[in-house]
């Protein structure tokens, strides 16, 4: 069985989740906090990773083309293979231009830490043009890009909620504001495997703020 190494309040390792759960692939869940990954599973030390019968994978989305791959049941890719890859171009979009770019800005938002008003003024102007071009992308009709749940739903569902919250706590305006992505999120949110992620994400976030409080 696929073993999903990490833990969950960990954005990248709830979008492997979600993936795994909307297709119903058996999995099992191993807790590792940051400091506790074996290297030779994830090189950067980074979670998560997924334990295979073959060996371990690294990287959230080869992960997920992993998982599509295997089991090809419950598609989360269309078969078309243009439309395929229009669902891995907002999937992309979603980690590179708006997760990763917003990701400078969790210390101060989230964790207590500080970030420079140099590279808070640096972050702004980055993350509304990439916002305003993931909006000519998405289509949020009713899914991100279009008519059928596919593995951008997984990223979106994950990672919208952060763009948001972390732009209003550090901006004081959710930078996401402009698109319809409140409507979209209360719609994922009706669906269990939804639910079922955030529930195990709060229950893990406050285990790892305790830890972090502890080892402070
Ligand atoms: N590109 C990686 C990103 C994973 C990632 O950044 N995970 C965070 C937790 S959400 C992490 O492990 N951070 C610790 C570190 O980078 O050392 C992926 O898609 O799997």
């Amino acid at each position: 069985m696929l073993e999903l190494v990490g833990f969950a309040a960990s954005n990248y390792y709830n979008v492997v989740k979600l993936a795994l759960l909307e297709k119903g692939v058996p999995f099992e869940e191993k807790l590792a906090w940051i400091g506790e990954t074996d290297p030779a599973a994830s090189p950067l030390g980074k979670v998560p990773y997924l334990l295979t019968e073959q060996g371990p994978i690294s990287e959230s989305t080869v992960m997920l083309e992993y998982i599509e791959a295997r089991y090809p049941g419950h598609p989360l890719l269309p078969a078309d293979p243009y439309a395929a890859a229009k669902a891995r171009e907002l999937l992309r979009h979603l980690e590179l231009h708006l997760e990763l770019v917003a990701r400078n800005l969790y210390p101060a938002a989230f964790f207590g830490g500080q970030v420079s008003d140099t590279l808070k003024q640096k972050i702004k102007p980055q993350l509304q043009k990439n916002i305003a071009a993931f909006g000519r992308l998405a289509r949020f009709a009713p899914f991100v890009g279009g008519t059928t749940f596919t593995l951008a739903d997984c990223a979106a569902a994950v990672h919208l909620p952060l763009v948001a919250s972390c732009s209003k706590i550090v901006y004081g305006e959710d930078l996401l504001a402009a698109l319809p992505v409140k409507d979209y999120l209360q719609r994922m949110g009706e669906r269990p495997s939804v639910q079922q992620v955030n529930a195990d994400r709060k229950t893990n976030t406050a285990a790892m703020l305790a830890r972090m409080k502890a080892t402070a």
